[in-house]
């Protein structure tokens, strides 16, 4: 593809800013003429050869555009007849240098924003620039549209015709049959008329296809006027920005390709999604935020990079007010159509633009990506992800998972409100709901073994930390195995009660006998669990029985100041309240001596406080204990007795989840 601009006319509308060199080196913004412009945008559109045709002031032109040392080769061909022909004779003269090529063809006085362009050479066929909103030109150009091609182009045309400039790509036959054309006239001593004129006897060989800008800047500077009225539009489309937000760590051509249109629509501000916005949705990101950030930062054509707090753009948007935001298409479905529907509505508050492209899938980054996943559920990659996430969020989240399905559950469920998207953290595999799904009561009759199996049914199906129930850990001699199999199995936290015997649930409270462990025994074992682990990711949690079993704030208090001293990595408190005020008052005490060692607290009982408000007192892992087997069991009990009653499956249908959905549920590999 090569260029060819048409420069031999001199421009007399343009009065003394004519006088010392041709119209095309008139400036346009403090760094640019009309034709420095062209060529910059004709060499980042990947254009290397340029025809050029010259008239006045040659030896300027042509020392002009050597000066721009730009990565073009150029071919200047002047037309000696320059003030008594029209540029049909300048082409003519360029015929050789132009044959069997594809063109773009452009005046030298035509100022156009890069997206034309662009969007131009990607036109499959010949076409010239029209626009359908602008009004019809008294005296320029306009092009007469029949059938859905360019039937003529002139000034005199009114009817059916739409604003067109002389900004053309041509196929090399279509390039052909008009310079025989042009040829043609010229021979024939036609050499005043517009090349046009040759051009209208051909449109029904020859297909050109309107290229409609609509109100995308493409205009010709004939007159001073024209120059203020581009200049300011320039001086508007340079001060545009764009604004695209990366969750991604690994960058793969297709987003490469996407950034590279971005940045021509505007200065480009790339918003990087803080590793608790992404681990919020996607995944643990594999990199921080702040590799991301330079990953970013270092890519050609970005401006700068700021931080993405969030999954909603309501908030930056709103700081940034970007021209436009771009993204894949991919999210006008699925879980993000709430975040899009939240962007339209925010830009539309100040006149800001979504623009969409066709989003590609990259097979390599599919890999990678599943890759990534299964690396996220490897014991050493999962293990000490609980900690990073406490550390990242302030307060995480878990839910009971005691089977592969629960395990799914707790993993994928996903909630969009308002903008912001929310999943669980972690996993507690308890110890009431496995024993339960084994019919067996939460004694610690369940043995290790099995309590493994179980854990390692999730494991081998999801990829979130897990926080292990250990009951009273047993025997320390006992324990220290207990935290060397956990460690090696990849789970993040083991809780122990400092209860003692034949431990009880704890919900049961003072209803049943329970004893509480001394506090030097239970400092012995969570010694012993130290020593015993390998890494620091694992984190031994030593929960306190004393609210529940009625013992009081002090006796609490002092528990939680021993155990940390003996090195627990986490506390839990326990109650059975439905009032919150001990668990706070417990809370508000231990934050006072106690700065950085998590707070665990699970609130089955105190269920009216929100994740928030736990927030703001200082507790760092909630963790819903029981809620999928409460609700699970009552539904399966409810069909096995919709079944008795009626001696058929028929009226349980309408409670059974598809045959096909129960299928598809779980996806194969
Ligand atoms: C469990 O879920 O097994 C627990 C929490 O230990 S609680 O049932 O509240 O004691
Ligand atoms: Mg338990």
């Amino acid at each position: 593809m090569k260029a060819l601009i048409l420069n031999s006319g001199l421009g007399r509308r343009m009065g003394v800013l004519t006088s010392e060199h041709p119209k095309c080196m008139t400036e346009v913004s403090a760094s640019d003429t009309i034709l420095s412009r062209q060529l910059k945008l004709l060499s980042r559109a990947g254009i290397k050869e340029v025809v050029m045709t010259t008239g006045y002031f040659d030896d300027i032109l042509v020392n002009y555009c050597h000066s721009l040392e730009l990565d073009l080769k150029y071919t200047f061909v002047n037309n000696p007849l320059y003030s008594e022909t029209n540029y049909i004779y300048s082409i003519y003269r360029a015929i050789d240098k132009l044959r069997g090529n594809d063109i773009v063809l452009m005046h030298g006085d035509l100022v156009f924003e890069s997206s034309v362009l662009e969007d131009m050479l990607e036109f499959p066929e010949s076409c010239m620039k029209v626009s359908s909103t602008l009004p019809l030109p008294e005296k320029d150009f306009k092009a007469v549209i029949t059938d859905g091609t360019v039937k003529a182009v002139g000034v005199e045309f009114f009817d059916s015709a739409l604003e067109a400039q002389a900004l053309y790509k041509l196929n090399s036959a279509d390039l052909d049959l008009w310079l025989d054309k042009i040829a043609e006239f010229c021979e024939n001593g036609n050499r005043k008329c517009y090349a046009e004129v040759a051009l209208n006897e051909i449109t029904d060989t020859l297909k050109i296809y309107p290229f409609d800008v609509k109100d995308r800047l493409c205009s010709e500077i004939d007159t001073p006027e024209d120059l203020a009225v581009v200049s300011a539009k320039l001086r508007e489309i340079d001060n545009r920005t764009v604004y695209m937000c990366f969750s991604t760590d690994v960058i793969h051509s297709g987003h490469i390709a996407i950034i590279r249109r971005a940045e021509k629509l505007g200065k480009l501000i790339i918003g990087v999604l803080s590793d608790e916005a992404v681990a919020s949705y996607k995944r643990f990101p594999i990199l921080p935020f702040e590799e991301r950030r330079s990953i970013f930062e270092n890519i050609n054509g970005v401006s700068h990079v700021v931080k993405q707090d969030q999954l909603s753009y309501r908030d930056i948007l709103r700081e940034l007010r970007p021209t436009y935001v771009v993204h894949g298409d991919d999210w006008k479905e699925g879980f993000q159509k709430p975040i899009r529907d939240e962007v339209l509505a925010t830009l539309a508050e100040y006149g800001g633009q979504l623009v969409e492209y066709p989003y590609s899938k990259d097979q390599r980054f599919e890999e990678l990506e599943k890759l990534t996943r299964a690396q996220l559920s490897m014991p050493d990659l999962r293990r000490g992800r609980l900690r990073k996430l406490i550390s990242m969020k302030g307060l995480v989240t878990a839910l009971e998972a005691h089977s592969g399905i629960t395990g799914l559950i707790a993993e994928k469920t996903t909630v969009i409100d308002e903008g912001k998207t929310y999943q669980f953290d972690a996993m507690w595999v308890s110890s009431l709901c496995d024993s339960t799904a084994k019919g067996k009561p939460d004694i610690e009759l369940v043995d290790m073994s099995s309590r493994f199996r179980t854990i390692d049914d999730i494991m081998e199906v999801t990829t979130k930390p897990i926080i292990f129930d250990g009951d009273t850990g047993g025997l320390a001699e006992h324990f220290v195995y207990t935290v060397r199999s956990l460690e090696r199995m990849g789970v993040s936290m083991v809780i122990i009660e400092d209860k003692t015997g034949l431990k009880k649930n704890s919900l049961f409270g003072t209803e049943v006998a329970q004893t509480q462990d001394s506090i030097e025994n239970f400092c012995d074992k969570i010694r012993a669990g130290r020593d015993a682990k390998k890494t620091s990711d694992f984190m031994i949690c030593a929960r306190i029985e004393s609210l529940i079993l009625e013992r009081g704030m002090e006796d609490a208090l002092t528990r939680a100041y021993a155990y940390c001293e003996a090195g627990a990595d986490a506390i839990m408190i326990h109650s059975r309240k439905k009032d919150p005020a001990e668990i706070f008052e417990f809370a508000e005490k231990f934050r006072e001596k106690v700065k950085n060692i998590p707070l665990v607290v699970v609130p089955t009982s105190f269920n009216e406080v929100t994740e928030e408000e736990f927030k703001r007192r200082g507790v760092n892992v909630v963790i819903y204990a029981n809620q999928l087997t409460r609700t699970g069991f009552p539904a399966m009990q409810n069909a096995a007795q919709l079944i008795l009653k009626n001696h058929r499956a028929k009226e349980c249908d309408d409670i059974c989840m598809s045959i096909k959905d129960i299928i598809n549920l779980i996806p194969e590999e």
